[in-house]
């Protein structure tokens, strides 16, 4: 017998504009993927828990100033800290749902006006999502849902650049899915895209 019999996990990002629904679905989906028989997991970045994210959190909360650069490193650096243990729960066969990843890293950065490039490279070698699910969502409406305009990045003008960035990264296998119908309707959107790329990805090794 060769290898394992273990099929790897699933890694599954959800990206979008602040209050799209991220971390609603995020959660909806792991349940539901368990329950389906996916042992799956919720990771979020930033990951606020961490040394590195409690410094994080102080800036989106503006208890702490830094420079663009600073942040943008550190927001990588929480990704990297995590490496390790996203690739032993991968090879132990958990799904693991991701709310938020690099391409929010390099959208929130870019759109303060930083080199494209220059945001891209820290997380450059990080494992690479098996499918970018975007929750698509017009900032207005964003703006009329509960809590926005408490941290830092929630400023109508801000968003829409975050936007402009995002479609700049979006690669033909995005999944863009509109992110205003009901909380129910979009998670029945988003199960499905899941389960279609869990039995495509055990197929093929991770990639970085
Ligand atoms: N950031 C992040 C960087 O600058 N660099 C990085 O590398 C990373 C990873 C914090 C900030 O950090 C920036 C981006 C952010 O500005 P965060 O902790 O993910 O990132 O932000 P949060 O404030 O936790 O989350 P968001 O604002 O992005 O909101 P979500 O998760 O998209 O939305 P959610 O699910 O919390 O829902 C928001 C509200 O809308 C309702 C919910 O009930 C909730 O009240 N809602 C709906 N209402 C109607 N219809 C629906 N379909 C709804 N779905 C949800
Ligand atoms: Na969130």
């Amino acid at each position: 017998m060769m290898g394992s019999t273990i099929r790897r996990g699933t890694l599954i990002v959800l990206e979008g504009c602040d209050r799209s629904g991220k971390s609603t679905q995020a959660r909806m989906l792991v349940d539901s993927l368990t329950q389906e028989g996916h042992p799956s997991k919720l990771m979020r970045f930033p990951d606020r828990t961490t040394t590195l994210g409690k410094t994080i959190n102080d800036y989106l909360t503006s208890a702490v100033e830094m420079s663009d650069q600073a942040i943008h490193l550190l927001f990588s650096a929480n990704r990297w800290e995590a490496m390790k243990q996203m690739e032993a729960d991968l090879n132990a066969g958990t799904t693991l749902v991701v709310d938020r990843y690099a391409f929010s890293g390099v959208a929130f950065t870019a759109a303060k006006g930083l080199d494209l490039q220059w945001c891209k490279n820290p997380d450059t070698g990080l494992y690479a999502p098996d499918v970018t699910i975007y929750m698509d969502l017009p900032v207005d409406e964003a703006m009329r849902r509960g809590g926005f305009g408490e941290e830092r990045y929630e400023k109508e003008d801000f968003q829409n650049k975050v936007g402009q960035v995002f479609m700049q990264l979006r690669t033909p296998e995005w999944k863009i899915v509109d992110a205003s119908p009901s909380i129910d309707s979009v998670h029945t959107t988003l199960l499905d895209i899941a389960k279609t790329t869990i039995d495509r990805a055990a197929k093929s090794p991770l990639q970085r």
